[in-house]
């Protein structure tokens, strides 16, 4: 008697034997990135004006979008100005850190993770 043909996924394999294993893969391959949000803060030195062109210049926001958030930080200390992965947030904060030393005046760019 010949033992029955095997046949579909148990039939042995070139290369399968002692010492190989098959990995499943039991997690989507993708993960959301942190997001982090930049915030500006108040101080009473910085002109109003000045704000208003760092969140014009480097956070992309309109005329009117820009002294909204500023007047909301002048009354509140502390507003949202983007939210961003964490590299992009880094970098906005280094560009207004630097503008504003630049320019002499003393505001505060920071990150915090959402
Ligand atoms: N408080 C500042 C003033 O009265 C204006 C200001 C607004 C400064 C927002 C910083 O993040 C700031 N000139």
């Amino acid at each position: 008697m010949r033992p029955a043909k095997m046949a579909g996924p148990d039939k042995p394999r070139r290369g399968d034997g002692p010492g190989t294993a098959v990995i499943t893969r039991t997690k989507p391959q993708t993960k959301r990135p942190s997001l982090y949000r930049v915030l500006l803060l108040n101080d009473d030195y910085t002109p109003m004006e000045f704000v208003v062109h760092v969140l014009e210049r480097f956070f992309n926001k309109n005329r009117e979008e820009a002294n909204r958030i500023m007047l909301h930080v002048h009354h509140h200390g502390v507003g949202e100005c983007g939210v961003f992965t964490y590299e992009v947030a880094e970098t906005k904060v280094t560009q207004v850190m630097d503008f504003a030393r630049k320019h002499q005046h003393p505001l505060q760019c920071v990150m915090e993770k959402k």
